[in-house]
């Protein structure tokens, strides 16, 4: 039996996992949502609808785009490793991999939901053909009208309103400008290969940019080397000729990327605030509830995956967004791996991230540590010893 990945082609974080499988060329089947195995099974076995989920051969089921590829990358396989053999570069590669997942959701949602003449009439079959295959009429209109009330609501949630969609627009286009430059040298983000930093860029810049029409335009149009790394990061070969021999095997951060550079203060200026904000959020509800037990995520519906609103100023603008533990879960992994540097490696990082405003990255820490457990983020202990400040 081959492995199952549970998604649907306009979800995100689906299309990060269905890249990394092709990537390796594991066999895999995949099913859409609205499979009545999915609906009937997995849900229950999850304990909330919610996508990609893979079932293995051996018929474990895991939900989350990064488990599931940590699951993938202990396998014999095929293709190149998610994780950079430079344990440096492994940091950069889970910075993109969360700014792509979490960071890039502003203009993913934004360029789906707001361009309904361009995109409605395309996302509105995509959807049905995935969440209610074969309904049609009042029934099919009515699963539309749920699912994206839904997405709509989320789209405000992350932050994108009428004040802020113009900032979006335009710097989403400086983003994209800014990869297609890094990409006249490199076919993937650090290298000849493709690392867990693509597989985050890949969620937002599939499902949603390089696909739904209005946004698909404009890539192709704004950053036409983006387009095929788009195209790229769904071929199960490199995909590469373009570059003939030219390209590096890795990016070597011993010598200047102004690229890569470019790229990282992109994220400082566009993502650190909301990362310093969410941190700082997290930490005052923690300290209201300290009795909180280790395993729990102290919700009341314990499917919800937002402790709360908070406030920020972003791009001199006032914003107002969810905070997900997930995301903290994200900001852990980059944590943790730069935790694993020898001192020289160490001094390596910080000067690149020194550099690009990126330094609180490394410092930025919530006083109880996000884990999984049943397929949803909890708290883990309180640590030990440790100076409580926000
Ligand atoms: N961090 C999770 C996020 C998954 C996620 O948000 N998936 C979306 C689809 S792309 C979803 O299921 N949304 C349903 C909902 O929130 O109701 C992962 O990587 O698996």
């Amino acid at each position: 039996m081959n492995h199952i990945l549970y998604g649907m082609p306009g979800s995100l974080y689906t299309g990060k996992v269905r890249s990394y499988l092709r990537k390796q060329r594991i066999p895999f089947e995949e099913r859409v949502a609205g499979d009545p195995r999915f609906v009937n099974e997995i849900v229950q076995v999850v304990g909330r609808w919610i996508a990609p989920v893979l079932q293995t051969p051996q018929g474990q089921t895991l939900q989350d785009g990064a488990m599931i590829i940590d699951y993938l990358e202990t396998l014999p396989q095929a293709g190149p490793r998610a994780a950079p053999h430079d344990p440096v570069l492994r940091v950069v590669a889970h910075i993109f991999e969360m700014f792509g997942g979490e960071g890039m959701l502003r203009p993913a949602m934004h360029f789906r939901w707001n361009f309904d003449e361009a995109n409605m009439a395309f996302i509105q079959k995509d959807f049905l053909s995935a969440l209610a295959p074969g309904k049609q009429g009042a029934e099919a209109d009515m699963a539309f009208a749920f699912a994206s009330g839904r997405m709509r609501k989320a789209t405000l949630n992350f932050g994108v309103t009428p004040q802020t969609a113009p900032t979006i627009e335009r710097t989403y286009q400086d983003f994209l400008e800014l990869f297609d430059k890094h990409l006249q040298t490199t076919p993937y983000l650090l290298g000849s290969s493709p690392g867990y930093g693509d597989y985050g860029l890949i969620a937002p810049l599939f499902a949603h940019l390089a696909r739904d029409p209005y946004p698909a335009q404009m890539m192709k149009r704004v950053a036409p080397r983006v387009s095929r790394w788009v195209e790229r990061m769904n071929a199960p070969d490199a995909d590469a000729g373009e570059y003939m021999d030219h390209a590096p095997e890795w990016i070597d951060l011993a010598q200047p990327c102004e690229s890569l550079d470019a790229l990282l203060r992109f994220v400082a200026e566009d993502y650190l605030p909301e990362v310093e904000a969410m941190v700082r959020f997290t930490n005052d509800w923690l300290a209201e509830r300290p009795d909180l037990a280790a395993g729990t995520n102290g919700m009341p519906r314990p499917g919800d995956r937002h402790i709360g609103m908070m406030k920020f100023e972003w791009r001199g603008i006032a914003m107002e967004v969810m905070v997900m533990p997930y995301r903290i879960l994200m900001l852990q992994r980059i944590q943790d791996s730069a935790a694993l540097l020898n001192a020289q490696q160490g001094a390596a990082l910080r000067a690149l991230l020194t550099r690009t405003g990126l330094q609180q990255l490394l410092e930025l820490r919530c006083h109880r540590r996000v884990e999984r457990k049943n397929h949803l983020e909890v708290w883990g202990p309180p640590h030990n010893n440790e100076r409580i400040s926000t």
